[in-house]
């Protein structure tokens, strides 16, 4: 076991991501929705071979107000002419900071770079706004985002929504992949932590909504936020939660490596093959099999945590409450979110 490590933050929100297969450099062509144009011409003097439109019927519109939660998370910018992550790569605690290129880490990518994420819920959707790192004007949020559903909060996921290259142009079902982890192994033997043996589980396999579109044209939808180019939003129909109003939401950023079909990651690779962007754990330094890649740890949405959920980020202040960072936290371990008007500080001291 490596030392301790210290995490820290914050909340909350979801996010998420697709995965179709491309990396982040390629543009991806548009595999999940259907916002596909009908153009009647008088050329087209016959009906019968044109397919059905999508109609869509219910939108996504402005985040409400107040959201539910808020996370956050590390910032590699800091230490990335160093080749490094700062924190918060732990692949047996199945915590991901790894926002770089495999093998020799010295292309940093501030698109996959999550800072933090708000969760938003409303009658008809949940939401997830994730926020990723703004030093770099010129990139474009080109890789997979979303977020993953714990409904029984055991640790093992139960949905992954994701969306691949968000629009700039407003909502969009293009490139968004709603899964589903029908047989519930999720997580493997030990959820959250590597198992001992690989597991021979098929991770999220059921497409519930994507390429191959089932009965809702509307499911989910992403975006790049209109009001912060640096934010990718993504809003599913709450009915998948079939009622319960209880569970974790934690956010995902990757590329190739974020593949459905191997969660949790940690149960498919083993720590040698995944590395670690800590340059203190020298045995598995760098990242190799699984790299472009960052994740969050998990808010609880809908009820009140006791600090035992898996996955759980550390507990922000009550009201009223100083934040933990003030107390005696070493200024260099300190560390604080922006949340609009809200500030969130952790102490992140190992
Ligand atoms: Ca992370
Ligand atoms: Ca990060
Ligand atoms: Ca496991
Ligand atoms: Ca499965």
């Amino acid at each position: 076991m490596q030392k301790k490590n210290s995490l820290v933050f914050v909340l909350v929100i979801l996010v998420v991501t697709l995965a179709c297969g491309q990396g982040n450099t390629a543009p991806l062509e548009a595999s999940g929705g259907s916002d596909s144009e009908v153009t009647d011409t008088a050329e087209s003097p016959t009906a019968t071979a044109e397919p059905t439109p999508i109609v869509h019927v219910l939108i996504p519109d402005e985040l409400p107000e107040k959201q539910s939660g808020v996370i956050g998370d590390q910032d590699s910018s800091i230490t990335a002419d160093d080749k490094r992550a700062p924190s918060g790569d732990r692949f047996t605690f199945g915590r991901y900071e790894r926002p770089f290129n495999a093998n020799t880490m010295d292309v940093y990518y501030p698109a996959l770079d999550i800072q933090g994420a708000l969760f938003y819920e409303d009658d008809t959707w949940l939401y997830a706004q994730i926020k990723f790192k703004n030093n770099d004007s010129s990139y474009v949020l080109n890789g997979k985002y979303g977020f993953e559903i714990d409904l029984d909060i055991d640790g093992g996921g139960d949905w992954l929504i994701l969306v691949s290259e968000p629009s700039l142009e407003g909502w969009s079902t293009n490139g968004v992949e709603v899964w589903f982890d029908s047989n519930n192994d999720v997580g493997g033997v030990k959820t959250m932590y590597s198992d001992n043996t690989f597991t021979e589980g098929n991770g999220y396999e059921t497409l519930v909504f994507g390429t191959s579109q089932g009965d809702d044209p509307d499911l989910a939808w992403g975006r790049i936020s209109p009001q912060d180019p640096y934010a990718v939003e993504v809003a599913v129909k709450r009915s998948i939660l079939e009622g319960d109003a209880s569970f974790m939401v934690g956010v995902w950023a990757g590329t190739d490596d974020l593949n459905p079909a191997l969660f949790d990651f940690n149960d498919h690779y083993t720590h040698e093959q995944a590395g670690t962007s800590l340059i203190e754990f020298e045995y598995f330094y760098p990242i190799k099999e699984l790299s472009e890649l960052d994740n969050t740890c998990r808010m609880a949405i809908g009820f009140q945590p006791t600090g035992n959920e898996p996955g759980l980020c550390p507990l922000p202040p009550k009201p009223g409450q100083d934040p933990p960072a003030s107390g005696g936290c070493p200024p260099e371990y300190t560390v604080c979110f922006n949340f609009g008007n809200q500030v969130v500080c952790y102490c992140i001291q190992p």
